[in-house]
């Protein structure tokens, strides 16, 4: 039987493809556990500079998988569901310290469309739709969705489109700044790569803290936002990479960057 999740390690990055395509790749115990073990090794490995998620098929991914949750006798407990595999996953993505691009090759639903919300750079293939799937079967919106949403497309935006869960198609989601850039299908995969390949060589260590800064900068006070700032920029100063850029720069020739903190 195929794996539930193809890790492909390439030269510096990893692709991980959500590879369930006859349910639009929608998550399961077995999918979760090798989506978590993946992040954890792409975390600990030091050479992988930047992870690519992708899914195969014709979706990104469709959220929970509802045929078990379907003819329940009792209420299944989704807090613990949640608990234990969605908001790891949210906070495994935001705190890797490395940069996560989403290629978002085709629908992406419920859980689905907020995980490509929490990862670094989203490309979207132009046949792609986001929908916040969760009203139409009595659920709330999870896995960060209400904290992204919001902020990437503003509130009125955000509460329609989890209120009436309308798909969102790529080109419009572009334009409304919920993804980096619409792309045409065909070519997702190619600019992604690219991209990926692109991060893989850049001084990894830096990317990290500003992926810090950013992060905690939703909640912070403009004040201690700017504490933070000076701090990270002083861990960022004492980096090879730093003293590599500012040599490369004066030398007129391309960094080499080592992507490490010391
Ligand atoms: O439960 C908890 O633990 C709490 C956590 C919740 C997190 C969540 O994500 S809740 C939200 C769950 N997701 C959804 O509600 C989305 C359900 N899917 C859809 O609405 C539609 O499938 C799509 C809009 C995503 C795509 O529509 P379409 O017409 O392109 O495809 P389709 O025909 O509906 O789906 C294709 C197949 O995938 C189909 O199977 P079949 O008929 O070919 O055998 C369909 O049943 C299956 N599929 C799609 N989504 C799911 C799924 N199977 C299981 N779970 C799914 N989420």
């Amino acid at each position: 039987m195929d794996s539930v999740l193809l890790v492909d390690r390439r030269d510096g990055w990893t692709v991980l493809t959500l590879n369930r395509p006859d349910r639009l790749n929608s998550f399961n115990e077995e999918l979760h556990l090798a989506l978590r073990a993946a992040l954890d090794e792409a975390a600990a490995d030091e050479s992988c500079r930047a992870v690519l998620l992708t899914g195969a098929g014709r979706g990104f991914c469709a959220g929970q998988d509802l045929s078990a949750r379907a003819g329940l006798t009792e209420a299944p407990d989704l807090g613990a569901t949640i608990e234990t595999f969605y908001n790891p996953l949210v906070r495994r993505i935001r705190a890797l310290k490395k940069p996560v691009i989403c290629a978002v090759n085709g629908v992406a639903a419920g859980a689905g469309a907020n995980l490509a919300f929490a990862c670094d750079i989203v490309l979207a293939a132009k046949s792609a739709k986001f929908i916040q799937a969760f009203s139409k079967i009595g659920l709330v919106p999870d896995s960060g969705g209400t904290f992204f949403l919001p902020r990437l497309v503003g509130d009125a935006r955000a509460r329609a489109l989890m209120l009436l869960a309308e798909p969102v198609s790529a080109t419009q989601a572009a334009e409304w700044g919920m993804v980096w850039k619409a792309i045409e299908d065909a070519d997702l995969m190619a600019e992604a790569e690219k991209l990926a390949a692109h991060l893989a060589t850049q001084p990894t260590y830096g990317l990290a803290l500003t992926k810090q800064a950013l992060n905690e900068s939703a909640g912070n006070t403009l004040d201690t936002q700017l504490d933070l700032e000076r701090d990270l920029q002083r861990q960022a100063g004492r980096s090879p990479d730093y003293a590599e850029g500012t040599k490369a720069f004066m030398e007129k020739r391309t960094p080499n960057f080592t992507g490490r903190a010391t």
